[in-house]
This record gives structure tokens, sequence and C-alpha cells, in this order.
């Protein structure tokens, strides 16, 4: 199975720190000369102080109201599975990177909004909250590996942060742009990787409704694992589109060249649109391992979000949509 040891999803949010603070307070308790037996209310008391030092700001503003609209055709997936079972190639590129990622320091957080916009700022990811609509959406994920969860995301429709941001009319595309800090996130010492992380996509489907900027998951501040403190949902995409832990949006004319692209443009390209029927050049699109069960589903073409984007697509003949 995936899960080997215990876990940050298995203890309460406050009880799960990193190890160099669970020294810390050792040698405080020690310092403080207490006997066995009082050590654990020292360590109630470092605790509670620490919590208050750590805590992410946003934490109070959970849940958010969910947004009805969106609906699921199957059960919500198990957050144990969403939450350990990771693409984030910047912390490695195997699944189980959710200790890795505790490495990444999610305060202060800015986010760079450039490019053709009537001005450039900056807004920390604190004051971004304050000014968005904040909602919960139940949306499908359908990785480009052929499996797929299902989750409660918690944020903003990306077309708010667009209106803030106002785009002139020159520009085409919002490029995503992640994090880049190779002394926190060792995957980014790999130099055979284009980094950072880049993605993108056209103001068309930015402005869709479906497309999601995610601060939070499962009525809670979204874990670094799942890419902290701000990240993407594009659910009729694959999931290699919805780049994690974004610091900066760039409003541009070209179509931006993007990670995985840049890596292999014959297996993942540009539109990455889910489509059963278009098999990956090494294997078959046409169902998916839903985690958390042993079950295999047909795929369905949008990821089963047709009705909300399939027009943006059309007469885009020439276009490999698919892949
Ligand atoms: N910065 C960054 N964003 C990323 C990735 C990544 O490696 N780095 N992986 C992508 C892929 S392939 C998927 S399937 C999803 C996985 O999100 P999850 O770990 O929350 O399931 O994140 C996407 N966003
Ligand atoms: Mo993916």
């Amino acid at each position: 199975m995936l899960i080997r040891r215990k876990r940050g999803w298995e203890l309460p949010e406050a009880a799960a720190t990193p190890e160099a603070v669970f020294v810390q307070r050792r040698a405080l308790v020690q310092a403080m000369g207490l006997g066995a037996l009082l050590a654990p209310l020292a360590i109630d008391a470092a605790q509670a102080a620490e919590d208050k030092a750590t805590a992410d700001p946003s934490a109070g503003l959970y849940p958010f109201k969910r947004n009805p609209r969106y609906t699921l055709d199957r059960p919500i997936t198990d957050p144990k599975y969403a939450e350990n079972y990771n693409n984030f190639y910047e912390f490695g590129s195997e699944k189980d990177i959710a200790e890795q990622a505790q490495a990444l320091k999610i305060r202060p957080w800015t986010v760079k909004i450039d490019g053709m916009v009537e001005k450039p700022f900056e807004i920390g990811i604190d004051d971004l909250l304050k000014k968005m609509p904040l909602e919960e959406r139940l949306y499908r994920h359908r990785c480009v590996e052929a499996w797929s969860m299902a989750v409660p995301w918690s944020g903003f429709a990306m077309a708010a942060l667009v209106a803030l941001a106002k785009p002139l009319g020159s520009a085409k595309y919002v490029r995503t742009q992640t994090f880049l800090d190779s002394a926190v996130a060792p995957g980014q010492q790999q130099f055979w990787y284009p980094w950072p992380y880049i993605e993108g996509v056209t103001m068309a489907e930015a402005t869709n409704e479906l497309a999601f900027m995610v601060t939070g998951m499962y009525g809670k501040p979204v874990p670094k694992q799942d890419g902290a403190p701000l990240r993407l949902a594009l659910p009729w995409k694959y999931g290699f589109k919805s780049a994690k832990s974004i610091v900066r949006l760039s409003f541009i004319e070209q179509r931006p060249a993007t990670f995985w692209e840049t890596v292999q443009g014959d297996e993942y390209g540009f539109w990455a649109n889910v489509n059963p029927a278009v098999p990956h050049p090494r294997w078959s699109q046409a169902t998916e391992r839903v985690l958390g069960s042993d079950e295999r589903v047909p795929t369905l073409i949008w990821n089963g979000y047709g009705e909300y984007v399939a027009h943006l697509y059309d007469g885009m003949t020439g276009e490999k949509l698919f892949m």
C-alpha cells in the first residue's frame, strides 16, 4: 500500500510538527530541569506556544460555504489518499513527498501579478483571501497517469483573480509559476528539469467558471503537499495543468512554454483536455483508477465537464486538444 508510516493527516493538525521542533522542545524541557513526571505538562505548554506562532493565519476562515452547483458522480476521496499520494516534482518524483513538502514555508507568501495588466502588483496571500469571493466546490481530478480523485476544494474563481488583475485586451494567456527554492525543494536540484514549474491557460480558460484557485481542501487550508497556499484546479484537464504553490501569474501574449511540454512535448501538450478516446503514447486513457478503491471506472471526455468547457475549443481542429 501507499501509506507506510504515520503521517500528518493521522494527527490533529496542531500535533503535526517538524522533527526540529520536537528536538527544540526536548531541549527546552531539559533546560527547565523538570522531572519525567512534569515533562508532559511542559510539552503541552511549549506546544501551545508553538501552535500560536506557526498557526496558519487563514485557518479560521474555513470551512467555506459549499457552492451546490458542482456535484459529483462518486464519493469524495478519503483525504488520507489525496494528502499522501501526490505529484509534486519539486519534492521528488515519487508519490510519497508529503513529509518532504512540510519544509515549504507558506508565510509570508506573496503572489506577483504582472505582464499585460493595467498595473503590475504583488499581494500577500492573506490579503488576497480577503478580496476574493470564497467558496467550496466538489470537483473530480484526473491525472494523466490514469488515477483520479474527488475533492472538496476551497478557494475562489480564477475569473475573480483575473478581474482583480485588470488585464489589457492584448493579453491572451495566463502563465502560472510555482515557487523556486532548491534549498527546500530538493527536486529543484535536478537540473534536467526546466524549473520553475510553469503552466498556463488561455484567457478564455482562465475566466471559464470552472477554473478555480485553490487555497483549501476538505474544509481546511490546503496541505503543503497539495500545493499550499495557492494552487489551481482545472477539472476538465489532466492534473499537470493545475500548478501548485503559485507565486506569480503573468498575463502574456504568446503561449507559454510549459514544464511538461518542455520535458516531453510529444506526451504532455499545452491543452491536455481529458479524453478517454485519445491514448497517451504509452498507455490507454479509457479508464481511471479511483484513489482509495480497487475500482477502475470509465474516463469521461472533458472529465465530465463538457457542458461547461467544450465550446471553448470550437473550430480548433488543427490543435492537439487532448494530449
Ligand atoms: N508545481 C507543481 N504543480 C503540480 C505538479 C508538480 O509536480 N509541481 N504536479 C501536477 C500533477 S501531475 C498532478 S496530478 C497534481 C497532483 O495534485 P495532488 O498531489 O494534490 O493530487 O498536481 C499538479 N501540479
Ligand atoms: Mo498528474
